[in-house]
Parts: C-alpha cells; structure tokens; sequence
C-alpha cells in the first residue's frame, strides 16, 4: 500500500454519470474533504471483484466472486485519521458497490442505492474518506448481497488507535458458511425456508476455508479480531469451552476487558478476544454453540476450525485492566422519541414479507443533527434480527427495561424475539441518506429495513 496522496480526479468521472447532480456534488465534497490528520497518511489500494476460484478445502472449489481473487477480500489496516482511498473495478457480470460496515464515514461513501448508482461491470469507483475510530470493521456489496456476499465478498478491516493493549500476535477471523448442492456447487438460491430462516451452510469456513488448524505458541496471549460474514447465520462462538477475555465489539474497546467463555456474534457482528496463556500440546474447538432463533433448520454444536498449542514462548503480552472510557450517551431511563418494529406480515403473494413498521422498505422520518435519537426497536417477530445502522454508532439503554451489564458502542444488535431494545445514538454532522436493516441478509432482501435522511 502506498502512502502518498495522488491525483484522484480522473478517478471517479465514469462512474458518477448517471447519478443526481445532488449525489454527485456530495461525493465530490467528501472526496476533498477526506484529508489526513497532522502526521497521519493516505492509505491508497486497488481492489478488483472478479470471478475467482475459490479452493475452501483441499481438492474443493468453486468459482467465486473475489475481492482481488481472495476470499476473504485483503485485509486492509491503517490507523486512526489516516485516510482510506479505495480505488474500486467492478469485473463481475452484474453491477455492485462496496458498503464500510461500521464507518462512520460521509453518507456518500457509504455504497448503498441511497448515494450512489451501482458501479457497473468494468467501471471503477474511488472511495476516500477519513478513518475516524479504532476497531475491527469489514466491507462488502450493497447490491445483491444475498447472492455477492455468499459467492465470497467479503473482506476485514482494521483502523489501529494510538494506545492499544500489548499483545504477542493478532490474527483476523472471518468467519462464514456455504452452501453446497450434492455435487458441490453453490446450492441455488431462494426458497421458503431459506427466506425464513435466511441461508444457511453445512461447510463452515474461517478466513475462506473449512475447519482450519490454527496454531498459537504456549504461554503467549493473542488478540483475535473476528468478524461474522455470514449471511444469517449466529455464532455462539467457544473455544472448547476455555476462558478468554473480551476486549471489544463492533464500536471499538470495551471499558474493561471481560472474562468469558462463550460470545454471541449475529451476523454482521464482530468481537476482539484476547485468547491464551495455553499449555503446550492443548488443543480447543473453535466452534459455534447451539443457539435457537426459532428457525425450520435447527444446529447443535458446530466446528468451525481447531486451535492448537505449540512450543513455548515468552510473552510481552500488557492488558490493562482498563481499556478505555466510555461517556453515556444518554441516562438508562431516558425517554423513547422513536419506535422502529420489526415485523413480519403474510402476503398472498409473496407468503412472508419482513417489515420495519409494518412496510416493506420503510421510509422512516428523517433526524436533525445534533438532537440525540433514543429509539425503542421493538421484535415484533417469533425469531432473532440483528439490527444494523448504518454510519452511526449507538449505544444499548436496555433491553425489556433492563440495563445491559457493560457499556459498549456497536452498529449491531441482536434483536430477541419479541422484544424492545432501547438505543440510543447521536447524528452528528454527516446529513445525508442512510438507512437501518435486518443483516440476516434474505430479511434485509425482503424488505426488513428503512431509509431515512440526516438532515441539518
Ligand atoms: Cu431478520
């Protein structure tokens, strides 16, 4: 990756033909605007989606679709106030976009419909905006996911803070399921249960290959960084059972570290562990606990890969009891001035459309910067739905009145079943169009998310 900023104009000019003068004069301000801090850099890659052969496990592949012919796409790090600039091709056969999940970046970088016309096979698309928080983050289509996102892009990326714990390693777990038909082909899409339950996968893959062997030297403490790309499926994620300690969520550093044994991930979610001191010759499950959501296709206990412990070596490993601070956003008691419900209706027509306030692809009100949104986001369903915003952070008040047990910042929550959490986020000075779905992602095709503008 390069570090020097360049000449960006000849860029982007085949791509925002097309697109509203509106939308296109706010990319155009958010491209200039995109300016390092004093002393950070520009960060500036090529990615190509593409088909590709995608080899999950010895001897097994299928053809793909790749960012740069990997899946996972790159693992892309820079640090806080550097500036990202992705210089995007489209080589598929059908149009896409690349969407920042948990950036809070300008609304006309954030890849939906909302701000910017599909990117169209061999056309390339810039995307540059500032990097403004610390945190294990990834990207993927916006357009067709159920289909892009299963077919392989996806990919993890890392924004590194000034003051991180110490560790001896860090690796990226990206975790994902596929789908094959008997003669191991991708199984066709759709369906009824698949549209319920969303689709689900018997090969489960970590960084794009089924049930690896990782390996971690005794005696030494790692930090995990692991995202959730799957398409609907949640990870109750264990290691055999042995402690680790939770460092952070999808917003960044917890207060403190947690000590745990098993760690939910919807999908779309992502948590930061630190994992070890082990014993040399130890060997642990990475896998996925049984965790009803009230679907057809019922799992137990799944393996996802397999961690064992080598010879010894010494740790530098220094986590500090705590890890940051985190300001409340607003009281636990602080009074709803929004409810957003989740839903499912029956049509004749289509069988079961999933709703946000009993419309398919809502258009909610819009939100004045500055005037802090308490949402009640009520389940209204019979199973989980992880609520996703877009751009924004929030923080959880309670859920069913009841205060969480630690305070976090995430774009993600898991929704229970017939239930209310209680949100609450800032819009801070970023107007433009944004939008909240489920990220089971045949729920989000289905109509289960809105649309709403920021506005000043
Ligand atoms: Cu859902």
């Amino acid at each position: 990756m390069s570090g020097l900023d360049h000449a960006h104009h000849a860029h982007h000019g085949p791509v925002t033909h097309g697109v509203s003068e509106s939308a296109n004069h706010d990319y155009e301000q958010a491209f200039a605007a995109a300016q390092p801090d004093a002393g950070r850099k520009v960060v500036t890659l090529d990615l190509e989606a593409g088909e590709t052969d995608w080899e999950f496990a010895p001897g097994a592949s299928f053809p793909a679709w790749a960012f740069n012919g990997q899946v996972p796409g790159p693992v892309l790090e820079a640090r806080v106030g550097d500036v990202l600039e992705v210089r995007f091709t489209n080589r598929l056969p059908e149009a896409t976009s690349i969407h920042w999940h948990g950036l809070r970046i300008p609304a006309a970088m954030d890849g939906t419909d909302m701000v910017q016309r599909p990117i169209e096979p061999d056309e390339t698309f810039v995307y540059r905006f500032r990097l403004p928080d610390a945190g294990t983050f990834w990207y993927h289509p916006h357009v067709n996911e159920t289909v892009q996102m299963e077919r392989g892009l996806y990919g993890a990326l890392i924004v590194r803070g000034d003051d991180e714990p110490v560790v001896d390693g860090e690796r990226v777990l990206v975790l994902d399921d596929l789908k094959l038909d008997r003669n191991g082909r991708l199984a066709k899409f759709g369906g009824f249960i698949e549209g319920h339950d969303g689709r689900e996968g018997d090969v489960r893959l970590i960084n794009g290959k089924q049930e690896p062997v990782l390996t971690i030297a005794a005696g030494q403490v790692e930090r995990w960084r692991i995202v959730n790309a799957s398409s609907a499926r949640y990870v109750k994620l264990s290691l055999g059972g042995a402690p680790f300690r939770i460092l952070a969520t999808g917003g960044g550093l917890l207060e403190t570290a947690e000590s745990a044994t098993e760690v939910l991930l919807p999908p779309a979610q992502r948590v930061e562990l630190a994992v070890g001191p082990f014993a040399e010759g130890e060997e642990f499950a990475i896998e996925a606990l049984a965790y009803g959501r009230m679907t057809f296709k019922r799992r137990g206990t799944e393996r996802f890969g397999t961690l064992r412990v080598g010879p010894f070596r010494t740790s530098v490993a220094a986590i500090p009891a705590r890890l940051r601070t985190i300001e409340p956003l607003a009281p636990a008691d602080a009074p709803a001035n929004r409810t957003v419900e989740f839903g499912v209706k029956y049509s004749l027509k289509r069988g079961m459309d999933f709703v946000v306030n009993g419309e398919m692809h809502h258009r909610d009100e819009s939100v004045k910067v500055g005037e802090l949104q308490v949402w009640d986001v009520v389940n209204a369903t019979m199973m989980d739905h992880p609520f996703h915003l877009h751009g924004f952070f929030f923080q959880v008040l309670s859920v069913d009145g009841v205060a969480p047990a630690r305070r976090a910042w995430d774009d993600v929550v898991n929704l229970k079943p017939k239930s209310t959490t209680r949100i609450a986020w800032m819009p801070d000075d970023r107007p433009g169009s944004w939008m909240y779905h489920c990220h089971i992602l045949e729920h989000h095709a289905a109509g289960m998310m809105a649309h709403m503008d920021v506005v000043r």
